[in-house]
């Protein structure tokens, strides 16, 4: 018989080739239909079955309350400045995306990693804030530059909210709290910030909707999954910050002299 020639590829999640196109077996006249939207999208394509509407709505949610923070962050600002040094849509916004990491927006896959397994481990929450602190390192999902106790971030707000009102359990996202409530008693900006709440949820929604094993849900957090909600999430709005520059047809950007702190090792 014909020996195929093994493919170079292995793809599972939507096959373009039939009459119609199918997100992970589901035709996409049934993901308008059946109005799955773009949290049932994610579900499919990201995660391949089709998760409860909590969980796909909590996936709009996410995207809706990460899509921007302003043009002050970091992202916004390289959107911008690339935008105004002339260049085109995808450089300006890849230049934005660049910026996501521990520090900003890019906590959330180290966060989740951490509490779940901490609480895994029935380390005290104040055992755990003890333990980075020995260690030096920074707790992931918690701090905010400008939110605080005194000026809350309505992101959190409502994002805890969902969570509490509609996962079935929530011990991870419990436990975040309990450790927010304990770094906040040092400094009133350690709070539990979008990306530690996002990061705790979706611990809790892979291990309580009973539809990933708890090897799989591990894999995800590992593959950088719970990252890519604030990646796409943000996404949106570094598109909004490049157009909002070109709209204003904005010159290039060049940092004022007396913004700058010149130092020579010389003298
Ligand atoms: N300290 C976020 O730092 C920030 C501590 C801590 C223990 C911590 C910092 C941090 C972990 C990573 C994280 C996501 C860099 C943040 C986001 C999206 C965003 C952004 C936006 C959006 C802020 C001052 C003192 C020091 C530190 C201690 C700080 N964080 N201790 N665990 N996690 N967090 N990133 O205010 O004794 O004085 O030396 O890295 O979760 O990115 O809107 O801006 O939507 O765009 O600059 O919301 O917390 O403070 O670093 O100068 O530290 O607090 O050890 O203690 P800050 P630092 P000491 S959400």
């Amino acid at each position: 018989g014909i020996i195929r020639k093994p493919a170079a590829f292995i793809s599972t999640i939507c096959d373009e080739r039939g009459q119609e196109l199918s997100y992970c077996g589901v035709p996409i006249s049934q993901v308008l239909e059946r109005q799955l939207g773009v949290g049932g999208v994610i579900s499919l394509l990201w995660f391949q079955r089709e998760l409860p509407e909590w969980a796909c709505k909590f996936f709009e949610l996410v995207l809706i309350v990460t899509a921007d923070h302003g043009p002050a962050v970091s992202g916004a600002h390289n959107t911008m400045v690339t935008a105004r040094a002339g260049k085109d849509l995808i450089s300006s916004v890849v230049s934005g995306l660049l910026t996501i990491g521990d520090r900003f927006g890019g906590a959330l896959d180290r966060a989740a990693a951490d509490f779940c397994a901490a609480y895994d481990r029935g380390l005290h929450p104040q055992e755990f804030v003890n333990d980075k602190r020995a260690r030096g390192e920074l707790i992931m999902g918690i701090g905010h530059r400008v939110k605080s106790i005194n000026n809350p971030d309505s992101r959190v707000r409502e994002l805890k909210a969902y969570v509490t009102s509609r996962w079935p359990a929530w011990p991870v996202t419990r436990y975040a709290l309990d450790v927010e409530a304990i770094t906040t008693r040092k400094k009133p900006n350690l709070i539990l910030n979008v990306d530690g709440i996002v990061a705790a949820a979706m611990v809790d929604l892979f291990r309580h909707c009973q539809l990933f094993t708890a090897e799989e849900g591990n894999n995800y957090i590992n593959m950088g999954s719970i990252n890519a909600l604030f990646v796409l999430g943000r996404t949106i709005g570094l598109v909004g910050h490049y157009l909002d520059q070109k709209r204003m047809k904005q010159p290039l950007y060049r940092h004022p002299w007396d913004d700058i702190t010149y130092m020579s090792p010389l003298n």
